[in-house]
C-alpha cells in the first residue's frame, strides 16, 4: 500500500529561471521526492497567457526540466513533465471554470498585475488562469502544494472550488494545502527591493538567472541597491533597508546562517564587503547547476526519455481523477 503523502508544484517556463526561482521553490523540492509522492512540471500552458516567442518557449522548457534534474529532481524519484503533454490538464480546466465566479477570479492580484503590465493583451486565458492551476493541482489530489508566497491566493482558490465542487458531487477532490518556506518564500529585484525579482518582468540588472556565469553574478551583486541611510551597517530592517535585507535573505538562504551571524560577520565592514561575499556564496550555490544543465542539455535524447515517461505516468494518475469528474458532473462514459 502507497502511504507516502503526494505533492505537486509548477513553474512557468515564461522566462530563464531566476535565483529567486531557485531560492523560493526549486531549491526545496528534492528534499521532497524522499518523503512524498511528487510531480513537478513546466507549465508551459500556462505560459501562454503572455505573448511567448515559439522558439524561446520550446528552449526554455527544455532548459527547465534539465535545471529540474540539475537541481536534484530524479526522475527516477518522481514525475517531471510538460504541462501541454497531458492533456487532462486543459480538459479539467475547462470544467474547473464553470466552478469558479467571476467576481473570485477578479480579485486575484495575479490577473490585475499582469492585466496592467499586459494593457494590450488581456486575454480570456490570463483571466481564467487560477482554473486551469486549480486542475493542474487537483488532477493529482495532493496533500501539499509548494509554492511561493505570491501563490498562495491561487490555492486558496483552489480550496474554494473543491468545496464548492465537493459539496454538489460529494468528496471528489482533497483539499489541498498550500506549503510555503519561511525563508526565501519573496526575493526581491537586486536593484528594486520593492519588487519581486521575476524570471519574464525584472530588469536584466536585478536578477541574476541560474545560467549566468560566475562573472554575470558577481557584477549583479556588486551593483545591487543597499540603502542610502549614513549607517551603512549589515543589519536586518526590511522596512528601512529592504535592499540589505534582500541581500541577508539571499545569503542566509545559501550559507544557512542565521540573520545574527550574518550582522557578526559583516560588523564593521559597510558594504564593501558583503555584496561580493553574498555574490560568491551564489555563485557556488549554481556552479554545478549551471554546469549540469548544459551537460543534460547536450543529450536531447535523454530528455525526451525523461519527459515521456514522465507524461506517461502524469496522464495515468489524471485520467483517473478526470473520469471521475466525468462521471459525477453527468457526462455520458464513451
Ligand atoms: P513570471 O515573471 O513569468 O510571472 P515568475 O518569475 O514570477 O514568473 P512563476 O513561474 O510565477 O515565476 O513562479 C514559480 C514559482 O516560483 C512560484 O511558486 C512563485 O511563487 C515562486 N517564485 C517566483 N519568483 C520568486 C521569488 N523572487 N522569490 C521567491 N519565490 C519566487
Ligand atoms: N501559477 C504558478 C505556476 C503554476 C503552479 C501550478 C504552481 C501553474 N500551475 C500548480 C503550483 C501548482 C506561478 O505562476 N508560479
Amino acid at each position: 500500500m502507497n502511504e507516502k503523502k503526494t505533492m505537486l508544484s509548477g513553474i512557468k517556463p515564461s522566462g530563464d529561471l531566476t535565483l529567486g526561482s531557485y531560492l523560493g521553490p526549486l531549491h526545496h523540492w528534492p528534499k521532497m521526492i524522499e518523503e512524498y509522492d511528487c510531480y513537478f512540471f513546466m507549465a508551459d500552458l500556462h505560459a501562454i497567457t503572455v505573448r511567448q516567442d515559439p522558439a524561446a518557449l520550446r528552449r526554455r522548457t527544455l532548459e527547465q526540466l534539465a535545471q529540474y534534474i540539475a537541481c536534484g529532481l530524479d526522475p527516477d524519484k518522481c514525475t517531471l513533465f510538460i504541462q501541454s503533454h497531458v492533456r487532462q490538464h486543459a480538459e479539467l480546466g475547462w470544467v474547473l471554470n464553470c466552478y469558479a465566479m467571476f467576481g473570485e477570479l477578479s480579485r486575484m492580484t495575479q490577473f490585475k498585475d499582469k492585466s496592467a503590465k499586459n494593457a494590450d493583451n488581456i486575454n480570456g486565458g490570463l483571466f481564467t488562469y487560477p482554473s486551469l492551476m486549480a486542475a493542474d493541482i487537483l488532477l493529482y489530489q495532493p496533500d501539499f502544494v509548494p509554492v511561493g508566497e505570491d501563490q498562495k491566493q491561487h490555492v486558496e482558490l483552489t480550496r474554494n472550488i473543491v468545496q464548492r465542487f465537493n459539496g454538489v458531487y460529494g468528496d471528489v477532490f482533497k483539499v489541498p494545502e498550500p506549503y510555503i518556506p519561511k525563508v526565501g518564500a519573496r526575493i526581491m529585484s537586486l536593484t528594486n527591493p520593492a519588487a519581486k525579482m521575476s524570471k519574464s518582468e525584472t530588469e536584466d540588472t536585478g536578477r541574476v538567472t541560474l545560467m549566468d556565469d560566475p562573472g554575470a553574478i558577481m557584477k549583479q551583486f556588486k551593483r545591487a541597491i543597499t540603502d542610502s541611510d549614513t549607517e551603512r551597517c549589515v543589519r536586518y530592517d526590511p522596512d528601512n533597508k529592504p535592499g540589505v535585507a534582500n541581500l541577508m535573505t539571499i545569503y542566509s538562504t545559501v550559507t544557512g546562517k542565521t540573520y545574527a551571524e550574518i550582522e557578526q560577520e559583516f560588523d564593521g565592514q559597510g558594504y564593501g564587503k558583503f555584496k561580493p561575499a553574498v555574490g560568491e556564496a551564489v555563485v557556488e550555490i549554481l556552479r554545478p547547476i549551471r554546469e549540469e544543465t548544459q551537460r543534460l542539455l547536450s543529450d536531447k535524447s535523454y530528455l525526451e526519455g525523461v519527459y515521456r515517461a514522465g507524461a506517461d505516468k502524469a496522464s495515468h494518475a489524471a485520467e483517473k481523477t478526470l473520469r471521475k469528474v466525468y462521471k459525477k458532473i453527468g457526462f455520458v462514459a464513451r
